[in-house]
């Protein structure tokens, strides 16, 4: 492996026992660089998960760190087992990342073994699993102390602001890439008016602010591999104050086609109803317990504003010149861009059956 960084100077100023044996790229994040690391201890190899934080995404590290301990401290107190959330490794100075020569930002969580998060869901089971545990992370962190949390991306689930990137970007438009991407565009500006509803709704007080997880992508989650049971909720950069919609949205997102997210062949991308329909019961089984009447009636819609969301920022980011998520072959964003699309058209021809089950379920959760 390309030796990009000092691996073994920055490992060994976290308190990690044993010899360094190796470290690996892993994982199939968009923003972040991810390696398995493994060490030697008493003979046994023990792996750990070595992340260098994408600061021009994440610009106040140091904070976002910050929220991550109070985070993961909080949780753990809550919690019976060490693999039912992330642990960090601090360093020898006790604090949760270090800065290399460099500047880089590095933080090393313990490797949750026995577990694996999926890019596409293979059955109701998991979508139900990885549902209750988002629900539940956002049930344990209602009572987490101290000041609000930083918001790591401001404005990061405020949809008028990310069409307005958009339409930024189709003005300025640096790659000449625009004309060409004309019908994607006239996409997002014919559901223009519907992108303010959710944070109207917090203005008017119908909707509280939460703390949310904010990048529920079904492969932020950890499915044990022996009982299919979901165990922990991982990538906490951005969790910050939030609407639970915007978690149960991406979920949708993320749960619901049986194609990945960067599909070419469009006629493969579809809102399958039996999937939504075991994110939205595993939701409910943990979140039903503090969702208020407004806040269920508007998970539906959540399924395609968040769509709609990370489809128009695919675009922006294509017509933009691919600077902000990692991108692995030409027309990448794009293609991005178009399966989110498909899939907000096909949410849009469920909707009615998609709101008389959550009107079904609400009626379950007040029996
Ligand atoms: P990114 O922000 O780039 O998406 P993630 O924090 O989601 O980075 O990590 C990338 C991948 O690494 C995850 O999808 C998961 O497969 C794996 N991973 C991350 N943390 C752990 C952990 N503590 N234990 C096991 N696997 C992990
Ligand atoms: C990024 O970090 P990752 O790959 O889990 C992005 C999300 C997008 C997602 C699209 C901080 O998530 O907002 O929904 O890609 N994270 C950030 O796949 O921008
Ligand atoms: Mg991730």
């Amino acid at each position: 492996m390309n030796q990009k960084y000092e691996f073994q100077s920055i490992c060994s100023q976290f308190r990690l026992y044993g010899d360094f044996i190796s470290v690996q790229p892993y994982g199939n994040g968009h923003i972040n660089d991810t390696y398995q690391l493994t060490y030697c201890q008493s003979g046994k190899n023990v792996r750990y998960i070595l992340q260098r934080i994408n600061t021009n995404v994440f610009r106040n590290p140091v904070s976002l760190m910050d929220n991550i301990q109070r985070v993961t401290d909080h949780l753990q107190r809550k919690c019976t087992n060490s693999r039912g959330t992330l642990t960090l490794i601090l360093t020898e100075k006790w604090k949760p990342y270090v800065v290399d020569s460099a500047g880089n930002y590095w933080r090393v969580y313990l490797f949750i073994e026995n577990a694996i998060s999926y890019d596409v869901l293979e059955n109701e089971k998991q979508a139900y699993e990885a549902a209750k545990v988002f629900g539940q992370f956002q049930a344990d962190l209602v009572d987490l102390p101290g000041p609000r949390l930083i918001e790591t991306i401001p404005d990061f689930h405020n949809t008028p602001a990310r069409v307005a990137a958009l339409e930024k970007a189709v003005r300025e438009d640096k790659c000449g890439r625009a004309a060409s991407v004309q019908k994607e565009i006239d996409f997002v500006l014919s559901r223009k008016d519907e992108t303010g509803l959710l944070l109207d709704l917090n203005r008017q007080g119908l909707i509280p602010e939460r703390i949310t997880h904010n990048d529920t992508k079904l492969n932020n989650v950890l499915i044990d591999n022996a009982t299919g049971k979901g165990i922990c909720v991982i990538d906490l950069d951005t969790v910050m104050p939030g609407l639970a919609h915007y978690d149960f949205g991406d979920m949708v997102r993320t749960g619901t086609s049986p194609a990945p997210e960067d599909e070419k062949d469009l006629s493969r991308v579809t809102m399958q109803f039996n999937m939504f329909e075991a994110l939205l019961r595993g939701y409910c089984a943990s979140a039903g317990k503090f969702l208020n009447d407004v806040e269920l009636e508007y998970l539906p819609f959540s399924g395609k504003l968040i769509t709609l969301e990370i489809g128009m920022r695919f675009l922006t980011d294509y017509l933009e010149g691919d600077i902000y998520f990692k991108t692995h072959r030409d027309g990448h964003n794009l293609d991005r861009c178009r399966t989110q699309f498909k899939l907000v058209e096909s949410i849009e021809q469920q909707y009615d059956r998609m709101m008389k089950l959550v009107e079904e379920i609400g009626k379950d959760l007040k029996k």
